[in-house]
């Protein structure tokens, strides 16, 4: 019996495609829409995926020779095609939407002013589109949106980041507080991770005036590559960014390690991130939307993380395993080269989501997606060429010319 429809806006993408699959697999009839922007994004920079990533009518039409099962695929523009959003809600009627169709590479972010722009303009349309639609056809539907670790910033600051809001006292004229809950104060640290600070208040909005039902998972950076799903067939496989704009860095050190490349470590690589696993965020979403919000709820914010690593000390690990060289790079990006991170996520671990950990997951990842893939990579494609500022880049080339001096 079905469970419903699920839209899952950008399931195409490396988040996106395995979460389709994944749903699909439990009952859901599910509906993929994406404008394919991601694969126009790989044209640009000529950095393909690791992986040999099929058309989605490949992938759709394996899909369903090996399970029987169809998915549905609408190639729109979230951002910009209001009416089409409202078409597909009015008739596919679905329960809920998981909303992954942004632009979601800090670095590609700060190319130029232009990729800035695309970027705001993409991601902020994007939800806004959605979550109006949701008000004009059905204010039910439960939105699970992909938000980012980022949103909180990542200042060295001992103490815990809660699950997306905290209290605060505020004095009162005449003495006396007044104590409020508000959301963590946002810092991000692109303008990639500010349009997702700017979703939270888009969200915030939505949920109070129009008593929308909405879960933002603030997730932070996935790592491997397959599901369970993924693997069935090499038609299915998943994407795997390696390149110095959409390459995250655990997924890099993986594929530097496997081609011979010396870990690129960013500064001294004292900065320390959130990380879980592309087969726990495909369960975390299900188990999101099979517990909804009740409408007038205030958002449901999720830490959907399951290790904090500092940058340095995953490259030892990759090297331990592999006996790659580590190098470090001029940081591209203005941040804090050391920061703690204590996270709470008691609210995910909650949804039961069972974790694949750094040192059971790694060595198969190495095994079976870089390895096996290692003859597609281009060497070219990845050192990071997009900087936080002129000053960094200068010294970047600087560092560059020395290099290739000795
Ligand atoms: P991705 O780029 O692989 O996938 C995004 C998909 O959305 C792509 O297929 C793209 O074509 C589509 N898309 C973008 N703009 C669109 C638009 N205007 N209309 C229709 N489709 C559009 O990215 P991903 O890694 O799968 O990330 C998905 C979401 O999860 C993002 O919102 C990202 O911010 C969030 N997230 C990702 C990570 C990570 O490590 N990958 C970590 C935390 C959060
Ligand atoms: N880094 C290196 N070497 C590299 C690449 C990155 O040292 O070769 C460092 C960066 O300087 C940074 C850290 O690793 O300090 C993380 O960089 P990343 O590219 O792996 O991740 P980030 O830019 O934060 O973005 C990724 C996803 C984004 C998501 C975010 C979750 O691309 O969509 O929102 O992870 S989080 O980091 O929790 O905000």
């Amino acid at each position: 019996m079905t469970k419903g429809v699920v839209i899952v806006f950008g399931g195409d993408g490396f988040c996106g495609w395995p979460t389709s699959l994944h749903l699909s697999r439990a009952g859901y009839e599910v509906v993929i829409v994406d404008n394919l922007s991601r694969r126009s994004i790989e044209a640009e920079l000529g950095a393909e995926s690791l992986t040999p990533v099929r058309s989605m009518t490949e992938r759709l039409a394996a899909w369903h020779e090996l399970t029987g099962r169809k998915i549905v695929f609408r190639q729109l523009d979230v951002a910009t095609d209001f009416d089409g959003i409202r078409e597909l809600l009015s008739t596919h009627k679905p329960v809920a939407c998981v909303h992954f169709a942004e632009q979601r590479a800090a670095p590609y972010s700060m190319k130029s002013a232009r990729h800035r722009i695309y970027t705001v303009n993409n991601n902020l349309n994007a939800t806004n589109c959605i979550m109006a639609a949701i008000v004009e056809v059905d204010p039910a539907i439960h939105c699970v949106h992909l938000g980012t670790m980022g949103v909180y910033g990542y200042g060295a600051m001992g103490a815990i980041i809660p699950e997306g809001y905290f209290n605060v006292r505020l004095p009162q004229e005449g003495g006396g507080y007044v104590d409020r809950e508000v959301l963590y104060p946002a810092d991000p640290g692109s303008i990639y991770h500010m349009t997702k600070t700017q979703d939270a208040l888009l969200f915030q909005f939505y949920a109070k005036n129009d008593r929308l039902r909405i879960t933002d998972l603030h997730q932070g950076i996935v790592w491997g590559t397959q599901t369970p799903e993924t693997e069935l067939d090499e038609r299915l496989i998943n994407r795997f960014d390696y390149d110095g704009d959409y390459g995250t860095v655990l997924n890099r050190f993986l594929m530097q390690a496997a081609v011979g490349f010396p870990l690129t470590v960013n500064g001294t690589g004292g900065q320390t991130r959130a990380f879980i696993h592309i087969r726990d965020t495909v369960n975390c979403i299900r188990r999101a939307i099979e517990s909804p919000p009740k409408a007038g709820d205030k958002v449901r914010i999720l830490n959907q993380m399951t290790e904090t690593h500092r940058i340095r000390d995953l490259a030892k690990f990759v090297q331990s395993m592999t006996g790659s060289e580590i190098v470090n790079v001029v940081n591209p990006r203005t941040e804090l080269e050391e920061n703690d991170l204590q996270v709470a996520n008691s609210q995910f671990r909650a949804l039961g989501v069972a974790s694949t950990t750094l040192e059971v997951g790694l060595l198969e990842e190495v095994r079976d997606i870089a390895q096996r893939y290692r003859h597609r990579c281009d060497f070219s494609k990845i050192p990071c060429v997009s900087y936080w500022s002129r000053e960094r880049q200068q010294k970047a080339l600087a560092q560059m010319s020395k290099l290739v001096a000795e």
